[in-house]
């Protein structure tokens, strides 16, 4: 540094005037952020032991602002991760979502769910829901969400009579099974991110796949109890034993030896490794096929980078719309990951900037005015029935439904040399192949992380591109933005020599070389759940960007219920969808597909032999060829949904 001693002096000195100056001098200094909101000065905060008709006592917080001149609505959210800090001295730390409730004047009431933390009863994990309750002993979601409101508004004074309900994940599950039969007093309810169907791509399986590192991280800390159980002073992080989770889970060898890791009786855990197939485990968790008789306003919220649950608040969205006509039913989808909309500010993720707090706009213009409307009749927010950030251009889109009216289907088709184009081959007989090697798969990540970086999402493809196990496939620079709304849909024709195979699909983002932003960020990726070294910093020439990444079991290819071998060498259709995407390819950018038969540790290795995957042995991973046919006939591509161009272009 050149000159140590006077910049320090520079600055003790600017330091110095700015208390004393007039405040022109304070925008040279970081302003001093808004002391953070302090809830005990304007709540006094109670706990109950709520007695459910079955006679469980769930374990309830409850904050009553202290202004006792007017009447408050409830806003409630209901948990399996703890109702922590215990004690009615205690009160939550500040966080940006909270405190704007807190700040607006809400009865803010919190829930330790079934079975978990300090209530009584047993936990299931995204407990079936019962539609032909007949005596109090038949008890679910919905029963406890109903048993909850009425003790509420008979017990806690200075209400209004209203409630609304709201959650991320898990707590956003325990929201839309909460509002089935909705009780009366329940006027508003917004699931964000909700886990709506553990098998069907939230959390556990995406495509027949499991994704390994997500749920062995998750499990490891969300350990089963028996009885009420206070949370552990200290939560002490499970040792990997290296920050490298790919040579960690590439050593563990098959999925079954990780339950010794995590104990042994992780009930979760267990649970969902012995059920890779969707069977009536599954079946009995999916809870959008019980979203009915809801009848209050919904607002199901998502991230189009969640890794965790993004399909959640899309089908969670159509399921409310197609089972209960005439509520407001709405759905925001935002660029942030799993949460982030709660938590941050939106404005970038890894190396992608959206040029804008998107997520304090979404607080402060959209969720908040929407539970004020509803449990207290102010204001009159417009809001559209789908609220969707447009990445790419980094706008804000509002439309009547979603998918965005008038998006139609095209197919992207691959051809020789890599290229991509809307034109269907004439070729009689083509295709790609790559040897695909269970001991080498493809990383999901090109540095070293433990769990599951959330930036992944959006994360530089470049460290997979040259892999020879993975194909590329890419336009020309476009002559003109397009916009892709709606699911992307891999249409493939495949053949191995193996009898089992996965097929990973890429949809990226290619950033003209000459671009000069730099990257927005370095150094650990928002939203990551561990200690991860984070992306390496670049600058966004020629930044493969993930737009929307999917793996696809092939055994299931005909069915989730009943996996099927391929013949080796046999040509066979492999059709899915992909959630959503809401993204413009700019003018100059290309678009981009990598196809590959691994994502690890994101997803567990296909042995490519067909076995029961969760306990294959060593033997029965095996190299195969794989082969990408793209030839008339058996034309392999990906359906996109193509926006027209909006006025004025994008
Ligand atoms: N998506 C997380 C999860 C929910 C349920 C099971 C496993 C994981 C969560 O954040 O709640």
């Amino acid at each position: 540094m050149k000159y140590p001693v006077l910049r320090f002096v520079a600055l003790a000195t600017l330091a110095c005037v700015a208390c004393t100056a007039p405040t022109f001098l304070s925008p040279l200094i970081a302003a001093e952020k808004a002391p953070a909101y302090d809830s005990r000065e304007h709540y006094t905060k109670y706990e109950y032991r709520i007695p459910m008709r079955d006679g469980v006592k769930l374990f309830t917080s409850v904050m009553v602002p202290k202004d006792a001149s007017k009447t408050y609505p409830f806003l409630m959210t209901r948990t399996p991760y703890s109702v922590a800090p215990y004690g009615e001295d205690e009160f939550p730390e500040a966080a940006a979502h909270t405190d704007m409730f807190l700040q607006a004047g809400y009865i803010w009431v919190r829930q330790d769910v079934r079975g978990r933390t300090l209530s009584e009863g047993k936990f299931i994990e995204m407990t079936p829901h019962r539609p032909d309750k007949k005596t109090k002993a038949d008890v679910d979601e919905s029963s406890d969400t109903y048993d909850t409101v009425e003790w509420l508004l008979q017990h806690v004074p200075n209400h209004n009579g209203r409630v609304g309900m709201w959650g991320v994940s898990y707590p956003g599950f325990y929201t839309s099974a909460g509002i089935i039969d909705t009780h009366p007093a329940i006027k508003a309810a917004s699931p964000q991110a909700p886990v709506t169907d553990f098998y069907l791509n939230d959390d556990w399986y995406h495509g027949g796949a499991f994704m390994l590192a997500a749920g062995f991280d998750f499990f490891s800390k969300f350990k089963p109890q028996s009885g009420p159980t206070p949370p552990p002073k200290v939560r002490v992080p499970f040792d990997y034993g290296t920050q490298d989770g790919y040579e960690f889970f590439l050593k563990l060898g098959s999925v079954a030896n990780a339950a010794a890791l995590l104990g042994g009786n992780n009930t979760g855990w267990n649970e969902g490794v012995a059920h890779p197939t969707y069977d009536a485990y599954w079946k009995a968790r999916a809870i959008w096929h019980h979203l009915k008789n809801i009848r209050c306003a919904v607002l199901t919220v998502g991230g189009w980078f969640d890794a965790e649950d993004l399909m959640g608040p899309l089908r969670t969205y159509h399921a409310i719309e197609k089972n209960n006509p005439g509520i407001f039913n709405a759905l925001v989808m935002g660029p942030w990951v799993h949460g982030g909309w709660a938590r941050q500010d939106g404005r970038r993720l890894g190396s992608v900037d959206f040029a804008a707090d998107t997520a304090t706009y979404y607080r402060e213009k959209i969720v908040l005015p929407f539970f004020e409307k509803h449990l207290k009749d102010k204001g009159e927010p417009k809001l559209p029935e789908a609220y969707v950030f447009e990445t790419g251009t980094n706008v804000w889109r509002q439309y009547a439904a979603w998918p965005a009216p008038g998006a139609k289907p095209r197919t992207l088709y691959f051809h020789e040399r890599g290229a991509l184009n809307f034109d269907p081959p004439t070729d009689a007989a083509a295709s790609d192949t790559y040897v695909s090697d269970p001991a080498k798969p493809v990383p999901f990540i090109g540095y070293t992380a433990t769990g599951m970086p959330q930036e992944y999402m959006v994360a530089d493809q470049r460290f997979a591109a040259t892999r020879p196990d993975v194909l590329v496939y890419v336009t020309e620079p476009l002559e003109e933005s397009i916009t892709f709304a709606g699911p992307v849909s891999p249409r493939l024709f495949v053949s191995t020599t193996g009898t089992d195979a996965d097929w990973v699909v890429k949809l990226i983002d290619v950033y003209p070389p000459e671009r000069s932003t730099p990257a927005a960020a370095s150094g650990a990726p928002e939203g990551g759940r561990s200690k991860d070294v984070g992306p390496p910093k670049v600058t966004l020439a020629g930044y493969q960007q993930l737009v929307r990444g999917e793996p696809f079991r092939g055994k299931y290819r005909r069915s989730f219920e009943t996996p099927e071998p391929f013949a080796p060498g046999k040509v066979e259709a492999v059709n899915f969808t992909m959630p959503d995407v809401n993204h413009t390819f700019r003018r100059g950018h290309r678009i981009m597909v990598q196809v590959q038969s691994s994502w690890f540790p994101l997803v567990d290795r296909n042995p490519q032999t067909f076995v029961n995957i969760p306990t294959a042995k060593p033997e029965d991973f095996r190299a195969a060829t794989q082969i990408i046919h793209r030839a008339a006939g058996r034309a392999s591509g990906v359906e996109v949904m193509v926006l027209a161009p909006a006025a004025g272009g994008r």
